[in-house]
């Protein structure tokens, strides 16, 4: 999401006293009767101010989309990196001022209009002290908007049109070696909260169809009671968007985890995306001696008659991937 650039309070105040010093100087260079034309010079002030200010929290207000028609995956991703709530405040506190702003430079205009040229001066000053009262008033909210800013700046983009695929399994299993093999160009890497390595989604397309497959580094890979809550939430979003999961066993162990444990967070993943299409893949078949040691064959045929449907692969080599793409073409979208 692109957040225009958010001003601080002062930076807001002096391009609008800026502006209406310059349009009054502008006024003061104009014909007019003396007794109107200082009444006329501080009204300008005012309004050119009011407006300057106003036109600036316009633009901000304009450029960020309505946060609650969103669709659901970026509602949450907003709502983890930022806080939706304090989104919403935000933006309500610059409309908050928006309102005042065009209410004080018409009261205030028709102050200095109605009343003596002596008193427009003392009433140009009571404005502009209102002005930055106001425009003060909402320096947190401000602050929040650039910090919101500079964390959704990488937000992943997501084709809701596509299918979507989840990549799941320990790391070093071959998650992101298969990504790149599956997928036509390099994949696009975005932030995600709590993967310190963002995620990265892969495009393909297959009969008509655009798969987007998405691999999640350091967020499925572990029990999710060890997870805290916004960690669970980034959970949730991505479970709002799966169609499928390519869960990646790496039978040759050579990721450091023994099958035993990889099937534990194989059950954990089936809690969290429940009714979600789990794809098998059996990884790294090249180096796990199931072809030529027959312990090493039973040892694995073992966890393979757990599972329906296992496809054997070694990501490295593209070997059976072909198997998987084929498999994708069956999966339906779901409408979450
Ligand atoms: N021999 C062999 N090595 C593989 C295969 N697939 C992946 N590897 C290797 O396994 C290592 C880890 O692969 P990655 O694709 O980085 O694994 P990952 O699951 O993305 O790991 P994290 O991002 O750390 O979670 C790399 O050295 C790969 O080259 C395979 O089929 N055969
Ligand atoms: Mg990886």
């Amino acid at each position: 999401m692109i957040i225009p650039t958010i001003p601080t309070p002062d930076e807001l105040l002096d391009k609008g006293f800026k502006r209406g010093k310059k349009a009054a100087d502008l006024t003061r260079t104009t014909k007019m009767p003396k007794h109107l034309k200082g009444k006329r010079i501080e009204e300008v002030r005012v309004i050119t101010a009011c407006q300057v200010i106003k036109d600036r929290l316009k633009m901000i207000l304009d450029r960020v989309p309505p946060i609650e028609k969103l669709p659901e995956f970026y509602q949450d991703y907003i709502d983890i990196t930022v806080g939706v709530d304090d989104m919403k405040q935000s933006l309500g506190a610059l409309n908050w001022a928006y309102g005042i702003l065009t209410q004080l430079e018409k009261d205030f205009a028709s102050k200095i209009r109605r009343n003596p040229s002596e008193k427009a001066s003392y009433y140009q000053k009571a404005a502009y002290g209102r002005i930055a009262s106001v425009v003060k008033k909402i320096k947190k909210d401000l602050d929040f908007l650039d910090f919101a800013k500079a964390n959704l700046r990488n937000m992943p983009t997501i084709d809701f049109d596509a299918t979507t695929i989840v990549i799941a399994g320990f790391p070093n299993v071959g998650k992101s070696t298969l990504l790149k093999q599956i997928t036509t160009a390099e994949p696009e890497i975005a932030n995600y909260p709590f993967t310190t390595k963002g995620i990265q989604i892969g495009h393909i397309e297959k009969g008509w169809k655009h798969f987007q497959i998405i691999d999640t580094p350091g967020l499925l890979d572990r029990p999710i009671s060890n997870m805290n809550d916004i960690e669970l939430n980034a959970m949730v979003a991505l479970e709002h968007l799966a169609d499928a999961i390519l869960f990646i066993f790496d039978v040759s162990e050579t990721c450091g985890y023994p099958l035993e444990s990889q099937f534990n967070l194989l059950n954990e993943i089936k809690k969290i995306f429940k009714g979600i299409e789990i794809i098998y893949l059996f990884n790294k078949i090249d180096i796990s001696d199931y072809n030529n040691n027959t312990d090493k064959k039973e040892y694995i045929n073992q966890y393979r008659e757990k599972l329906d449907n296992v496809i054997f692969i070694s990501a490295a080599k593209g070997e059976g991937v072909d198997k998987i793409i084929n498999i994708f073409e069956n999966i339906e979208k779901i409408s979450h």
